[in-house]
């Protein structure tokens, strides 16, 4: 059965051609470099991002783990975002598995960080302290809503974590997002950071993977802490030639799932027991009025029993869902789910 899924871009599957790449991949045994289509993907991640290597790796956790056991040591701290990914939602892997604690800073409405709060956040060098070794940012925020950081604010924090002796790592799992939505070369947004994690799932369609890209010195010691997390992949060519058709084409036609979730957003404000909230790059959140006749769990139902569309409430809000547009929705799904919506509420 077809779905139209908005639950998240997670959800997206990989394209016809990328299929076709995948099942023609020429592969061999990454763990010994040996993969002409994972080195392929890890050269161009590089070349794109304007770094000097990259390391193809499971997911975003598995890349966002991986580069900080790279940079930090056991007993030392990073200042991250509260409502980051990396600190929300990745199980404290960094504690787990790397003895690295988080000192977490309030995240503001357009996903920055306070310079002032970071500033604050850096411990001096004390031995009642951890040692401050890194400071991460998110791009495209998740949590703030899918809003897009920009190059200025980006570069601003970099200076701040280089004049401090600290690094910057960005967790970009949708920074090819963010790069649509201001119309620049990702590269700008990657120019001042000493890593990146972006990924090839999500709005790029590919159905594993993520890329995460800095210094060849960087790289090698992320790629041992890959191996020891069990992510040596041998014939990962096979996922990797559907990445690269999410590196060079996907990332190319992001603005269009831009212009279906401003479409999205648009059409729901339009009805009158809605209330849009926010929308940003691909993400839309729209709150059921108390009025609407009909509860939030009723409401996502019947759009999956009736109409095969699939929403669900968003965790950290009352009566809120969250939308995400991607590849799989394309702008007749946006007219057929703001019917289904109008036929419900009616
Ligand atoms: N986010 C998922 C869930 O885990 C919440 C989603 O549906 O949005 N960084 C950011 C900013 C992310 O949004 C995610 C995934 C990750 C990292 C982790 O990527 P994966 O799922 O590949 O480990």
């Amino acid at each position: 059965m077809e779905f139209i899924d908005l639950r998240s871009d997670t959800v997206s599957h990989p394209t016809p051609e990328m299929r076709e790449a995948m099942a023609n991949a020429i592969v061999g045994d990454d763990v010994y470099g040996d993969d002409p289509t994972v080195n392929q993907l890890e050269a161009d991640a590089a070349a794109m991002l304007g770094k000097e290597a990259a390391v193809f790796v499971a997911s975003g956790t598995q890349g966002n783990l991986c580069a900080l056991l790279a940079h930090c040591q056991r007993g030392e701290e990073i200042i991250v975002g509260a409502t980051s990914h990396i600190f929300a939602y990745e199980q404290g892997g960094m504690a787990q598995f790397g003895g690295i604690s988080a000192r977490t800073v309030p995240v503001q409405s357009d996903g920055t960080l306070l310079l002032e709060d970071i500033k604050r956040a850096i411990r001096p060098d004390d031995q009642h302290y951890p040692i401050t070794r890194l400071i991460t940012l998110e791009n495209t925020h998740n949590e703030a809503g899918g809003v897009p950081l920009p190059a200025e604010y980006v570069n601003q924090v970099a200076e701040l974590a280089h004049q401090n002796g600290l690094i910057l790592h960005i967790d970009g799992a949708r920074i090819f997002n963010a790069a649509a939505a201001f119309n620049v070369d990702v590269k700008e947004l990657a120019e001042n950071a000493d890593s990146i994690t972006f990924c090839l799932s999500k709005g790029l369609c590919a159905p594993v993977g993520s890329v995460l890209v800095g210094s060849h010195d960087f790289i090698r010691r992320a790629r041992r802490a890959r191996k020891a997390l069990g992510g040596g992949m041998r014939q990962a060519g096979i996922l990797a030639a559907a990445g690269l058709i999410g590196l060079h084409t996907m990332t190319q036609r992001l603005q269009e799932d831009h212009v279906n979730a401003a479409l999205l957003a648009e059409g729901l404000s339009e009805i009158p027991s809605l209330v849009v909230d926010r929308q940003n790059t691909n993400f839309v959140f729209f709150t059921l009025a108390d009025n609407a006749g009909i509860s939030l769990n009723e409401f996502t139902q019947r759009l999956r029993e009736d109409y095969n569309i699939l929403m669900s409430p968003y965790r950290n809000a009352d009566n809120c869902i969250r939308l995400r547009t991607h590849y799989w929705v394309d702008r007749k799904a946006v007219d057929t789910i703001l019917s289904a919506i109008k036929t419900i509420l009616a």
